[in-house]
């Protein structure tokens, strides 16, 4: 490979920009960006999605986890290829961004676009990926596609049903999966050479830096519990204040101790630690009721145990003050995913190619979950993270620079190219 080569010899700005707005066309109209999974405006993008894998010459299939992948095949010659994976995801949260899991998607495109313009053949089989359902979803379970291809969706998680009636499981085979649990990570495994995923950071550390590509160290310990509250609804004309039992009230003395917990056990870790409560229902939440019932979710972020374990010792503290309150207090864990360290031969990789580019790189933690922490389950994993506009992202006003992308798929097409020559190729 030239070391003098520029990421414009690798990627193309333009092509980028314009597939952000083709996918981005694709949004719940009233609500952009909006496509969420299982909708309809996400079947159309995995459509376009689909043409586009098959215009770069690959051979496209869902696989049993609902993902779809574009497969480009090893050297005839090879014999016994390994795999090399580049995906990420193209749904998003209500009313999120364009670029989040979407940019990884796109430059793992322009990763086949370059292979193909230069006629190269690889010593291994390259896939690229969307993987299903990233975002947290109805059902309760956030990278429904990356767990299934690690093995780590079980029957439950396939029965559970939406407010709508439908069953996960359903969902997942209506687009084109097994709709059954793996019995473990996908059958080989053993073969696959390395993953990559380019994100957008979502924070602003290498904004902030001045950085072009963020080499992941780490991504974080995601728990999530649904917290509930149970009061008793009443008349809010007759009702006297004294002794009741408003289940709104106490749910906000919780969020309130929630948050103060967080940000103090963050200000003095040295761990990566945040928890949000981002959801919340009020029932029956009429003016004229008192709320008998709140619904809540809890998001907890750490990349040690020692902040978590803290926060967790301290929410149960919390709860039980709050319930001397009046009402009652439920916590059930509804999701938990283990931290996930990135592979140390790939993460060199990169920041070597990112050098050999001439680009500003720098190490950075995730405070996001990805795909990829499930991928790293069964094999070798690495992530590029590219600036976004002041850290901004599940929201409209989320922004990438197409520059940016093209930066970071340079990146990792010469990674991809220096595994090919580890093995004597191209
Ligand atoms: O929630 C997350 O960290 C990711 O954006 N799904
Ligand atoms: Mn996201
Ligand atoms: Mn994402």
């Amino acid at each position: 490979m030239t070391a003098s080569a520029t990421y414009r010899d690798y990627a193309d700005p333009g092509r980028i920009a314009r597939a952000i707005e083709q996918l981005a066309g694709f949004t719940e109209p009233g609500r952009p960006y909006t496509r969420l999974i299982f909708s309809d405006e996400f079947h159309a993008a995995r459509k376009w999605l689909t043409e586009s894998f098959k215009n770069l010459g690959l051979d496209c299939h869902i696989d049993a986890g609902g993902n779809l992948i574009g497969t480009r095949p090893a050297a005839a010659e090879t014999p016994s290829p390994q795999v090399v994976i580049i995906g990420s995801h193209i749904d998003t949260v209500p009313a999120g961004g364009r670029y989040d899991g979407i940019a990884g998607v796109i430059a793992a495109m322009e990763v086949v676009h370059y292979l193909n313009a230069q006629s190269l053949e690889l010593p291994f089989t390259l896939e690229i990926a969307d993987f299903l359902g990233e975002e947290l979803n109805l059902w309760g379970t956030s990278c429904l596609g990356s767990r299934h291809m690690a093995g780590l969706i079980d029957a439950e998680m396939l029965a559970r049903k939406d407010e709508r009636g439908r069953t996960l499981g359903d969902e997942i085979a209506a687009c084109g999966g097994s709709g059954i649990p793996p019995t473990g990570p996908r059958s080989d495994a053993a073969g696959i050479r390395a993953c990559f995923e380019l994100h957008i950071e979502q924070a602003r550390s290498l904004e902030d830096a001045g950085a072009d590509i963020g080499i992941v160290t780490t991504l974080p310990a995601i728990e999530r519990y649904a917290i509930a509250v149970n009061g008793t609804a009443g008349h809010s004309g007759t009702t006297p204040m004294a002794g009741r039992q408003d289940a709104l009230v106490t749910a906000a003395s919780i969020i309130r101790k929630v948050s103060a917990l967080a940000g103090t056990i963050a200000a003095r870790s040295n761990e990566y630690f945040c928890a949000t409560i981002g959801k919340i229902e009020v029932l029956p939440n009429g003016p004229t009721i008192i709320p008998g019932r709140v619904e809540m979710m809890l998001d907890v972020r750490s990349t040690g145990d020692e902040a978590k374990a803290e926060f967790l010792a301290g929410l149960s503290a919390a709860l039980g003050e709050a319930g001397r309150e009046g009402c009652g207090i439920d916590r059930t864990l509804l999701a938990t995913s283990p931290g996930a360290p990135m592979d140390s031969g790939l993460q060199a990789a990169l920041g070597k190619e990112a050098k050999a580019l001439g680009l500003a790189g720098m190490d950075v933690a995730s405070g996001a979950g990805h795909d990829s922490a499930h991928l790293s389950r069964f094999a070798p994993v690495a992530m590029v993270f590219i600036p976004c506009r002041g850290g901004l992202s599940h929201c409209p006003e989320e922004e990438a620079d197409p520059d940016a992308i093209a930066k970071g798929a340079a990146v990792i097409t010469r990674s991809v190219l220096a595994l090919a020559e580890e093995n004597g190729a191209c």
